[in-house]
C-alpha cells in the first residue's frame, strides 16, 4: 500500500498530504470517465487534473508550478497514485510534465512565462519529440535538421515519430541537428507551436493501450530562433538532464500499475473460492503473493530513492533514474501478468482491470529509454565509478 510507503523516511508531511488528497480525488473522479475517444479522453484528464490544481506539480512555482524546481518525488507520487487509478490520466499529467521539462530546465524567461502558467492551469497540451523512425534509443543518430533562415529563424525538416500526444499538443518540444559538431554534439531543442505552417502530423498511430500517438512532419517549418532551449549544440545534454528526471517518474507509474495489479491479485485471492477454500489459501497462490509484494517494495525503494537523490541536490541521477525505470517497468510487468494468471479466463476479458493493466504496462519498458539501454547507462556508470580505482580497494 502506498500508504506504508508514505511512512518512510524520505517523505515530508508536505508529501503526505499532497499524496491524501492526490488519492482521495482520484479515487472520486478517475473511475467513470469515459475512454472511447482517445483525445477527448486525454482532454478532459488534463482539464480536470488542470482545475484540480495538480499540474502545479509539473512547472514551477514563478510559472504558475507547487515548487521552486522540479520536486520529483511529489512527481513520482502524482504518477504512482494516477497509475493506480487510471493509466491515461498517468499519462496527461506525465506528458505535461516531460513535454515541457526541457523548457523549466533550459528555457528563457521568455519562454517559461509564455508556456508553462498554460500547462499548470491544464488549458495547453506539451509534448516531447525526440524519437525518429531510425533515432529512437540512439539519440545523437537522430537526422531531423534544423538550418539557419534568415537571422532570427530556423527552418525545420524531417519526421519525429512515436510522439505522445501527438495531434493533440499545443506544442513540441523537437530535438534537431543543428551541426556544430559530430553526434551528440550537433543537436539543439527548439519549442514549435502546433499551428506552424510547415508542421503537420504525418500520421496517427494506434497502440494496445490506446494513448494519442503520431508521427509528425516538419516540411520547411519556420521557428523563431529565440525558441531555441539552451545553447546551439546543447540538445543532446537538454534531452538527457530531461530523461533523467522523467525516467524516474516512469518507474513510478510502473509502480502505480503494479501495486493495483496487486491489490486485484489480494482482493480475488481472498474471494475467488476453488477446491472448497479461498484461492489465497492455497501455497501456489501465496508464492505468487509473496513475489509481487516483495517486487512492489523493491521498485518503490528504487524509485524513491531516485527522486530523493534528485530533490537532495544531485547534480546527476542517470544511474539511480537509470535503475528505477528499468527495475520498477520489468517487475510492473511480473506482477501484473502474475495478477492476470490468478484471475485466470476473467484476466484476459476485456473491461477487467488487469487486463487493461496488462495492455498498459508493456509500452514502457519502451518509451524514454528501453530497458536495454537502461542496462547500458547502468553498466557505464558503474564501470565509471570504479575506473580510477579497482572496485575491491574502494570497498
Ligand atoms: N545528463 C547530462 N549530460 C549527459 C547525460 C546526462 N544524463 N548523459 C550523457 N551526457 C553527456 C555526456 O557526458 C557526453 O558529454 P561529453 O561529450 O562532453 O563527455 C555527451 O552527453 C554524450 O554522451 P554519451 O557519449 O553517453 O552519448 P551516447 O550517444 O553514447 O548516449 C545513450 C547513449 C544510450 C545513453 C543515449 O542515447 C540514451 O539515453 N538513449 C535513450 C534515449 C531515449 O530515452 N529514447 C527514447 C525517446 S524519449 S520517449
Amino acid at each position: 500500500m502506498l500508504g506504508d510507503t508514505l511512512n518512510w523516511p524520505w517523505f515530508t508531511d508536505e508529501h503526505r498530504a499532497y499524496a491524501a488528497r492526490l488519492m482521495r480525488w482520484a479515487k472520486q473522479n478517475l473511475a467513470h470517465l469515459p475512454h472511447d475517444d482517445v483525445d477527448d479522453a486525454c482532454r478532459t484528464r488534463v482539464r480536470l487534473l488542470g482545475e484540480a490544481g495538480f499540474l502545479k506539480a509539473a512547472v514551477p512555482k514563478a510559472y504558475g508550478g507547487l515548487h521552486d524546481t522540479f520536486d520529483v518525488r511529489t512527481l513520482c507520487l502524482s504518477r504512482d497514485i494516477l497509475g493506480f487509478h487510471d493509466g491515461l490520466a498517468d499519462f496527461a499529467f506525465a506528458m505535461q510534465g516531460l513535454g515541457t521539462g526541457a523548457i523549466t530546465l533550459f528555457g528563457s524567461d521568455a519562454l517559461k512565462a509564455r508556456y508553462l502558467p498554460a500547462i499548470a492551469a491544464g488549458r495547453a497540451i506539451a509534448a516531447f519529440a525526440l524519437s525518429e523512425p531510425e533515432a529512437g534509443s540512439d539519440v545523437a543518430a537522430l537526422a531531423m535538421t534544423a538550418r539557419p533562415e534568415g537571422n532570427d529563424h530556423v527552418r525545420l525538416d524531417g519526421r519525429k515519430t512515436w510522439i505522445s500526444n501527438g495531434g493533440i499538443a499545443d506544442f513540441y518540444v523537437v530535438f534537431a541537428r543543428t551541426g556544430e559538431g559530430p553526434g551528440a554534439k550537433g543537436l539543439s531543442a527548439f519549442v514549435v507551436d502546433a499551428d506552424t505552417p510547415g508542421f503537420s502530423i504525418a500520421e496517427r498511430i494506434e497502440v494496445i493501450a490506446s494513448h494519442p500517438l503520431a508521427t509528425l512532419a516538419f516540411d520547411g517549418a519556420r521557428v523563431p530562433a529565440e525558441n531555441r532551449l539552451g545553447r546551439p549544440g546543447e540538445g543532446f545534454k537538454v534531452a538527457m538532464a530531461t530523461l533523467d528526471i522523467f525516467r524516474s517518474t516512469v518507474g513510478a507509474a510502473a509502480l502505480g500499475f503494479a501495486r493495483r495489479a496487486l491489490a486485484e491479485t489480494v482482493e480475488r485471492a481472498a474471494t475467488r473460492k476453488l477446491f472448497g477454500a479461498p484461492l489465497a489459501d492455497l501455497q501456489l497462490t501465496q508464492a505468487t503473493i509473496a513475489d509481487s509484494a516483495s517486487e512492489v517494495d523493491a521498485a518503490a525503494l528504487l524509485v524513491y530513492r531516485s527522486a530523493w537523490t534528485k530533490d537532495k541536490g544531485a547534480a546527476r541521477v542517470t544511474r539511480e533514474a537509470a535503475m528505477a525505470k528499468m527495475f520498477a517497468t520489468e517487475a510492473a510487468q511480473r506482477v501484473i501478468d502474475r495478477a492476470v494468471q490468478i484471475f485466470g479466463g476473467l484476466g484476459v476479458t476485456k473491461g477487467v482491470k488487469v487486463e487493461e493493466l496488462y495492455r498498459e504496462i508493456r509500452a514502457l519498458r519502451i518509451y524514454e529509454g528501453a530497458t536495454e539501454v537502461q542496462k547500458l547507462v547502468i553498466a557505464r556508470e558503474t564501470l565509471k565509478q570504479h575506473s580510477a580505482k579497482s572496485a575491491l580497494a574502494a570497498e
